[in-house]
């Protein structure tokens, strides 16, 4: 509240979503709601002045309830932390008296990757924004605010963080000792899938399993083709636990014998790879960062004979080496300029070549510390 300069700031839980007929869409929170609240339920609010907060319970009839469930207003404290517990019809004057104390109310304004979309998936933060308008002097979006924190993870984050990438290295470590026994891409999900629902986790986004030519594909996820044992597959799968993912992608030999060429593939992304993580540390640029890596990933398509035209240079390596990694799966790095002790990203070089129908990432999960990074997925092995 202190970054929230004398103003009101509210937030919304999305709201429940219809798949088809009586039947609900999969429910996932709003991110900057659970970061704040914990609250997993549809519809709650959160009201929140420098000195006070409230949550807003949602109207839940008893027959919805009998189905569905809900939190009970001491579950919902306990979660929280917030001590008072309001219906929607106090809510609403609740904002008339604070509107005539504080001219500035703080929402969520529209989500920067709303424009890769047809629609707004999600009507509650755009009507809650609307309501606040009709209601405060001035709206601002809490957006760029909550990204600065969410950025800098906290001990407690980092630990969630690392819970959900051990459990995605030991499935990692179970399927690749048993590797040349697939004959299918859905084999490996399903093992992977049963690991983590063993643990009481899920996947934190739809898992990639590729072979052969179909890691060229960068979001291919159908995983229903065969695999040969001259294929090689790769795996971009991570855990979700305590509501923190891991983000992590091999590239393996099915059968074990790699041709020279897959081999030269292999080791040029791992060369980028390693080389890449080394350059992490607290202080560095964002620019600078991307400047070596375009330096190293140039050098590891020329060693592969690729880069031929400056245009090779996306052709071959089309996506971005890093993004955040916190609630989001691809978090928002908070807008700062610099890597800053905290912050959790990933590394995920990759060459695609469909043109020899091979295809390699690799990826690991880095926390940049006070002195330099932790790899936090170093334990597992990046051989093919
Ligand atoms: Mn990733």
């Amino acid at each position: 509240m202190e970054r929230c300069e004398g103003g009101v700031l509210v937030l919304t839980a999305y709201t429940a979503l219809q798949l088809s007929a009586d039947m609900a869409a999969p429910f996932r929170q709003e991110a900057n709601f659970w970061y704040v609240t914990g609250i997993e339920e549809p519809d709650w609010q959160l009201i929140a002045t420098p000195t006070k907060s409230w949550l807003v319970a949602p109207d839940i009839s008893e027959m919805h309830r009998v189905f569905d469930g809900g939190l009970s207003d001491q579950q919902a404290k306990a979660i929280s932390g917030v001590d008072t517990v309001i219906t929607r019809a106090a809510s609403n004057d609740l904002f008339a008296s604070l509107a005539s104390e504080y001219k500035l109310a703080y929402g969520l304004g529209r989500h920067p990757h709303q424009k890769y979309f047809s629609f707004e998936v999600n009507p509650a933060p755009g009507k809650l924004w609307r309501k606040l308008s009709k209601r405060f002097t001035e709206v601002q979006d809490a957006r760029p605010t909550l990204g600065r924190l969410r950025a800098i993870k906290q001990p407690v984050e980092v630990a969630a963080i690392k819970g959900a990438i051990d459990l995605t290295v030991d499935a990692f470590h179970l399927v690749k000792s048993q590797l040349s026994s697939y004959t299918h891409e859905y084999q490996m999900e399903a093992d992977f899938t049963y690991a983590f629902r063993r643990a009481n986790a899920i996947h934190a986004y739809d898992p990639i399993v590729a072979g052969g030519a179909n890691a060229c594909t960068l979001h291919y996820g159908k995983n229903n083709n065969a695999l040969a044992q001259s294929d090689l597959v790769l795996l971009d799968i991570g855990a979700q636990a305590a509501g923190y993912p891991a983000d992590i992608t091999r590239t393996y030999s099915v059968g074990g014998s790699p041709t020279a060429r897959q081999c030269a593939v292999h080791a040029a992304v791992r060369d980028a790879h390693m080389q890449i993580i080394a350059l992490l540390r607290p202080g560095l640029a964002f620019a600078r960062y991307q400047n070596d890596v375009d330096l190293i990933m140039k050098d590891a398509l020329r060693r592969l004979d690729l880069l031929h035209e400056e245009t090779d240079y996306r052709r071959y390596f089309p996506h971005a080496i890093s993004h955040g990694l916190g609630v989001d799966v691809h978090d928002s790095l908070g807008g700062f300029e610099t890597f800053r002790p905290g912050m959790v990203l990933t590394v995920e070089p990759g060459i695609y070549i469909p043109e020899e129908g091979i295809g390699v990432r690799i990826e690991d999960d880095i926390l940049i510390t006070d002195s330099g990074h932790t790899n936090l997925s170093e334990a597992l092995s990046l051989e093919l």
